[in-house]
């Protein structure tokens, strides 16, 4: 079993006695243990391995390299024809078949160069055996939809449910029908579910909340009448992604721990970059909302302070245009226009059309897509008036706004019905330019 507790006392006056407050000491496991098994062999391409099976006859199209990688050191290319379905596959068979709603997760990494947009999307194909064999009944299921045209390495992933019992599985990377060529690389697939088991000792509990990395807030005690001084609860929950528990106690104390501990974890602290997310890299608003953070900064003499993120709005299966939806505060002060980086609020899109960042509703325009990514300047969203072509990256400078020490950092989703990704959110203390 693995545990991580976190202990933390402080003390409180009140009036003229001396009172030991505990805050509150957060316990997560689970049964099995996470991370569970990555079902896909070979997933990172390193071995080269008789697991992967390029397409007959069509060896010339498939290779193993090492020219370019998501991590490690080799990828898989296959290159295109137009007049060829070139893939590769590898059949996956489990030892007992996992039932009918189960959770599951399929997440690949893909890089494309020099393909045609109009033709074949580059696509993870997933057909699923209930019995097993060749001769088993299966059906194909949903999968992450990879962009359709050139990119960099790009996080491609998707969580959902089996909808049918699985024994066996073939996985299929198609570059089908197409010009140029596509890598692969990290390919995972993970189904199953756990029991999470979740423990809070301390005084006086007010609410207790379990979010996942992948699918964002899992469960919410709620604001607990009782201020019971110890809490627990067994739920099932996917068996990928990491859990974050945050306990609050009455007097405001907040304690948090993060199993499995370096998963999905928010990138290394810095003394002049600081992450914002304490939870994980990446926030997940399921609705609308808003949602604070605190931020500690050092003495800011001759120093300039930015905000970096990433945003996008999910739900759709490509790019599809944009929206007003970001709302961010420093301090209880909502951004503007005059707070961007560069300061400009109008850009060009490759149709040529002008549009603005900032809005007359106070937000700042969101991408709808399900990746993150610099647009080819073949897309018609594309900003083809800036030198960086990822239009998911926001850079706010917030020197006006913050002070030495404790810092509010307010983030907003104010679309109706989409959920908001924000990832990779820190404040940078850089030296003022000269
Ligand atoms: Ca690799």
């Amino acid at each position: 079993m693995i545990q991580k507790m976190l202990m933390i006392c402080a003390v409180y006056l009140s009036g003229a006695a001396t009172v030991l407050w505990a805050e509150p000491v957060v316990t997560v496991s689970s049964e099995p243990p996470l991370p569970l098994q990555n079902l896909v062999k070979d997933s990172s391409f390193e071995e080269s391995s008789p697991y992967w099976d390029g397409s007959k006859g069509l060896a010339k199209n498939n290779e193993f390299v090492e020219t370019t990688q998501f991590s490690g050191k080799k990828s898989y290319k296959i290159s295109g024809d137009v007049k060829e379905k070139p893939y590769v596959l590898q059949q996956i068979f489990l030892p007992e078949a996992i039932p009918a709603g189960t959770p599951m997760y399929i997440g690949v990494a893909s890089k494309a160069e020099g393909i045609d947009p109009t033709l074949t999307k580059p696509t993870v194909a997933l057909h699923v055996e209930s019995t097993g064999g060749a001769d088993s009944k299966g059906t194909y299921v949903s999968t992450p939809p990879i962009p359709g045209e050139d990119h960099d390495w790009t996080w491609c992933e998707l969580t959902g449910k089996t909808t049918q019992p699985v024994k066996s599985m073939s996985l299929v990377l198609c570059f089908y029908n197409q010009k140029g060529c596509s890598f692969w690389d990290d390919v995972i697939i993970k189904i199953g579910a756990v029991k999470l088991n979740v423990e809070v000792k301390g005084q006086k509990l007010k609410q207790v909340r379990v979010f996942n990395s992948k699918t964002g807030l899992v469960f919410d005690s709620g604001v607990m009448a009782n201020q019971p001084d110890a809490f627990a609860k067994s739920l099932t929950a996917p068996g990928f992604g990491a859990y974050y528990v945050e306990a609050e106690d009455a007097s405001g104390a907040v304690a948090g721990s993060r199993y499995p501990e370096n998963e999905d974890s928010p990138a290394a602290m810095s003394p002049d970059s600081i992450p914002v997310f304490k939870r994980f890299n990446a926030e997940i608003f399921n609705k609308p909302a808003r949602e604070s953070y605190t931020v500690e900064l050092p003495d800011l003499n001759n120093k300039e302070v930015f905000l970096d993120l990433s945003a996008r709005l999910g739900g759709v299966e490509t790019v599809a245009g944009f929206t007003s939806a970001l709302w961010v505060a420093v301090n209880d002060t909502a951004l503007n226009v005059s707070n961007l980086m560069p300061p400009k609020n109008d850009f060009t899109m490759s149709c040529g059309q002008v549009a603005n960042y900032f809005s007359a509703d106070g937000m700042f325009i969101v991408y709808y897509a399900p990746w993150e990514y610099a647009l080819s300047t073949e897309n018609v969203y594309c900003q083809v008036s800036k030198e960086n072509k990822n239009p998911f990256k926001y850079k706010f400078n917030i020197t006006p706004l913050v002070k030495p020490g404790k810092n509010k950092i307010t983030l907003g989703n104010g679309h109706q019905k989409a959920p908001m990704f924000i990832a990779n959110c820190k404040v940078s203390v850089v030296d003022k330019a000269k």
